[in-house]
């Protein structure tokens, strides 16, 4: 089977295409996640089929994820607010990009970062991630707070699943084979947080666009953009 070329020794390959750098994460990144969440709090929107999430979301970056009757979508602009989305800070796309390019994607530029928020009741029920127009590109999780049993099966639904405990700090990197499996997280149980206490904040990072034939050539000087 195909695993991410590990290029950072302290990366453990959970599976093809995936790739835990644990304990990543340190106080900079949860006040940055805070700065992002005070600037645009996390709340629950409805689901195509008229469901309310239990899991708050918010978005950084040029593009966040939005969901309501009509789908689920990436939009330039808050529906909430018709405002830009805050800026993505410049610690979380560095700590992304880094984390992609210690698992082989050296070229990962996030657009978006959803945050999606946590409380004792929320949570996500199996789901493939295929709103995005690129594929290539791989999708990096950074988990803050309470503890979570991520939950994660094969790219059908029905095949065995496998469960990990992600802790405060940890980062993942999915991509290639893992890029579309399905996966989700059970209510938040054990202990709480030294900072956040009942809560778990995730961040995951995406690019969405498509790429551009020809666009993204570095290897060759041959290539017109
Ligand atoms: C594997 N978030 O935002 S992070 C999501 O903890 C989402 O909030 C979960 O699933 C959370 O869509 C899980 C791990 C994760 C995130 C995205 C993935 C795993 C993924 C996309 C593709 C494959
Ligand atoms: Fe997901």
């Amino acid at each position: 089977m195909p695993r991410l070329p590990l290029t950072n020794p302290d990366a453990i390959a959970l599976g093809p295409g995936m790739a835990l750098l644990p304990g990543r994460a340190g106080a900079e990144i949860l006040s940055a996640a805070r700065d992002v969440l005070a600037a645009r709090p996390a709340a629950a929107m409805t689901t195509p089929g008229g469901k309310q999430m239990s899991v708050a979301m918010s978005s950084c970056g040029t593009l966040g994820w939005v969901t309501d009757r009509s789908g689920y979508r990436y939009a330039a602009s808050d529906p909430q607010t018709g405002l830009a989305w805050p800026a993505m800070p410049e610690p979380l796309r560095r700590l992304a990009a880094s984390a992609a390019a210690a698992s082989g994607f050296p070229a990962f530029a996030p657009e978006a970062c959803l945050i999606n928020v946590y409380g004792p009741a929320a949570r996500l029920s199996l789901h493939q991630d295929r709103d995005e127009q690129d594929f290539t590109q791989p999708i990096v999780s950074v988990s803050l707070g309470r503890s979570a049993l991520f939950r994660f099966g094969g790219t059908r639904r029905g095949e065995p699943t496998r469960s990990v405990t992600l802790d405060h700090g940890d980062v993942l990197v999915f991509g290639g084979p893992a890029r579309l499996m399905f996966h989700g997280i059970d209510r938040l149980t054990g202990p709480l947080h030294e900072s956040l206490g009942d809560s778990r904040i995730n961040l995951t990072f995406r690019r969405v666009t498509a790429p551009r034939p020809g666009g993204i050539c570095i290897t060759s000087g041959l290539q017109s953009a």
